[in-house]
């Protein structure tokens, strides 16, 4: 069957809701977060209207209930990303907890002074930050992969930064600015070769790309429920059994517990280990919907889609004079295009385009070291994905274009 687009906007309520002055939406900021489909938000609705209780406490018919909605969840996120057991499939508050939690459960107590941990630029600050406040505490060093000059990691130097002092390679399998999509298998087979654990940020490509943490053998993956059409404040941390084991808890207190005496307590197993409190239920069950929405699309759908969006945009974007596109070529990139226009700032290029109803992000995307790199203080985003429409990317590439107009840059 012919993919329809149109069959799946009408998924998507916010879609059809034309914008205060009475524009129509055309939502190109998917890289910041995701629309909700209407079966997400039917199913937080479900939960909070008919068996909202709190998971794992009581044995009434909503505790139960709600817990096995829960953990349904759970399973369907484990089969996703092809885990072994649910039990390694750790609810946070998104990807940036994850990350988070891996520097404090396992970076605290492993890092020791002098080992090496290996970055590179394209980082969010997410994967950045938390590796910086460790490498302090812990007196060991930061490293970073060099970058080719069109935004790739430069696997040829890996050898010059991974050495036998790495023990962590942080990476994201796919750039939040440049789309760049990075070659996770040969860098997870490096680094294991080095005995170095890899963890892997994948915010930005498990809605875009079917994910398997055994192929490639990985050890760490975090990702973000909103940005694959599920809602806020819940995320995903998920590691391998044995390293899960090896780690103690971030946080403490209920949930997280086997017994508690008055001056000592033994913990319980992952993943309650390492969900202390009273996790974000209606949302962490809802994900479980975001996951049945994506694969009843299914991946090759997705991939085709967004791929004669990138063309079409790439195409149109690199006519206009003055346009400069950064990152790799199409075959090295998912859909993610960040661009500059000479003579107008990235804020105001922005915020022409929104007043033509064509949200943008302008800015750095919470990636300094990079926009240091691209020796740009900020740049515009396009981000796409499965509603998007041939017109919308038209009608960007003619916002652009009028901003021009306006600037009297022709
Ligand atoms: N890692 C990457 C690659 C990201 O793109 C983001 C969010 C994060 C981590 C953090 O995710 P969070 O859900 O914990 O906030 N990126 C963006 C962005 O590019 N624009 O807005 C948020």
């Amino acid at each position: 069957m012919p993919f329809d687009v149109e069959a799946i906007r009408s998924q998507f309520p916010i879609l059809s809701r034309p914008l205060p002055d009475g524009r129509p939406l055309i939502y190109l900021d998917n890289a910041a977060t995701a629309q909700k489909p209407r079966r997400v938000i039917d199913k937080l609705v479900e939960v909070l209207e008919q068996y909202n209780a709190n998971v794992h406490r009581g044995i009434h018919t909503l505790g139960s209930r709600v817990t096995e909605e829960l953990e349904n969840s759970r399973e369907r996120l484990q089969r996703f990303i092809g885990a072994t057991a649910p039990e390694e499939v750790i609810f946070t508050s998104g990807t940036t907890a994850s990350i988070n939690l891996v520097a404090q459960a396992w970076g605290r107590k492993f890092i020791k002074p002098g080992d090496e941990l290996l970055l590179n630029e394209m980082e969010h600050h997410a994967n950045l930050v938390p590796w910086q406040q460790l490498a302090q505490e812990r007196g060991a060093t930061l490293k970073f992969i060099p970058l080719t000059a069109d935004g790739r990691l430069d696997m040829e130097r890996l050898d010059g930064v991974l050495t036998a002092k790495t023990k962590l390679v942080a990476v994201t399998a796919m750039s939040n600015v440049l789309g760049t999509i990075n070659p996770i298998g040969e860098l997870a087979e490096r680094a294991h070769a080095k005995g170095a654990v890899i963890l892997v940020d994948g915010a930005q490509i498990v809605p875009q790309r079917p994910i398997d943490v055994h192929n490639p053998v990985i050890d760490f993956l975090a990702f973000s429920g909103h940005k694959m059409f599920g809602p806020t404040g819940v995320g995903v941390l998920w590691g391998r059994k044995e390293l899960l084991q090896e780690m103690d808890p971030f946080l403490a207190g209920g949930n997280m517990i086997r017994r508690v005496w008055k001056t000592h307590s033994d913990f319980g197993d992952a993943p309650a280990k390492f969900e202390a409190g009273t996790a974000p239920i209606a949302e962490a069950i809802a994900l479980g919907a975001a996951v049945d929405f994506i694969e009843s699309i299914g991946w090759e759908a997705f991939h085709t889609h967004e791929q004669a969006l990138m063309t079409r945009a790439w195409n149109q974007l690199r006519e206009i004079p003055g346009l400069k596109i950064f990152g790799p070529g199409l075959k090295h990139r998912g859909a993610i295009l960040s661009f500059t226009a000479d003579g107008m700032h990235a804020n105001d290029l922005a915020e022409i385009l929104d007043q033509q109803g064509v949200a943008v992000r302008p800015g750095h995307h919470c990636t300094m070291p990079l926009h240091d790199w691209l020796q740009v203080p900020a740049t515009a985003r396009a981000s796409f994905t499965i509603y998007n429409t041939v017109g919308e990317v038209d009608a960007l590439c003619a916002a652009v274009q009028k901003a021009r107009k306006i600037f009297r840059l022709e």
